[in-house]
């Protein structure tokens, strides 16, 4: 039994992030699933492995971990020698290439994750919770998040990946929020319209291993 375990639902944004980056890096692990709509989340249990009750938590041996970006770090720097090794930047290419990386995932945490976390809300779980959605807030995030694109725009105008020319984290870490505007939203347009951004988009979101965790999420709770 793999002593890699993830807790929490394939279709949480967090946890799918995570499922990409082991499957990324060939990691074996076990997802025990959590139900939010039971309120999982919230038990005494759960919030041993993640105070802030919510998903993912992550163990691995003696270790437990909470936040998504920071277990696929975990993940990439203890799993160096497997599956994809350039997650983190190209080998040997030292701190500024782990930094590039770094400066794009923190990018995506903090510029791009607000307004598309907020959109995916207001357009994908309110629906579904039967929630009413704000007019409002999905107006000031689109044009938020249009303005995150521009600069992508202009980015991946220079290189193939936002950390460079090798697929990373960073850009492994958008894959759940964009994955949802793209494909259950009217607002795929924001990525699709831009030539860069789109091929961008196009190129890693069909990557197997991110092609598994939408297979997974179709599969589990
Ligand atoms: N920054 C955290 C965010 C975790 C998060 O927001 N998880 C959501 C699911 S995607 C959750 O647990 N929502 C239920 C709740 O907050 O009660 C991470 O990246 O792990």
């Amino acid at each position: 039994m793999a002593s890699v375990k993830v807790y929490g639902p394939a279709m949480s944004t967090a946890v799918s992030r995570v499922l990409a980056c082991l499957l990324e890096k060939e990691v074996q692990f076990q997802l025990l699933p959590i139900s939010l709509a039971k309120a999982q989340h919230k038990t005494p249990d759960f919030l041993k492995l993640q105070p802030f009750g919510q998903v993912p938590a992550f163990q691995d041996e003696g270790t437990t971990l909470f936040e998504s970006r920071a277990i696929c770090r975990y993940i990439c720097d203890k799993f160096t020698g497997q599956g994809n090794k350039s997650l983190m930047g190209v080998e040997g290419g030292g701190p500024a290439e782990r930094a590039m990386v770094d400066q794009w995932v923190e990018a995506e945490a903090q510029s791009f994750n607000p307004a598309s976390t907020a959109l995916v809300f207001q357009l994908v779980f309110a629906p579904g919770m039967k929630l009413k959605q704000d007019p409002a807030v999905i107006k000031e995030n689109e044009m938020k998040l249009k303005k995150v694109l521009n600069v992508y725009e202009r980015r991946l105008g220079e290189t193939r990946f936002l950390a460079g020319d090798e697929f990373s984290l960073a850009d492994l870490c958008h894959l759940p929020n964009a994955h949802y505007l793209v494909s259950a939203t009217e607002k795929g347009q924001l990525f699709t319209s831009k030539k860069n951004v789109a091929r961008w988009w196009d190129e890693i979101s069909t990557r197997p291993a991110w092609i598994k965790v939408l297979e997974m999420r179709s599969t589990t709770v």
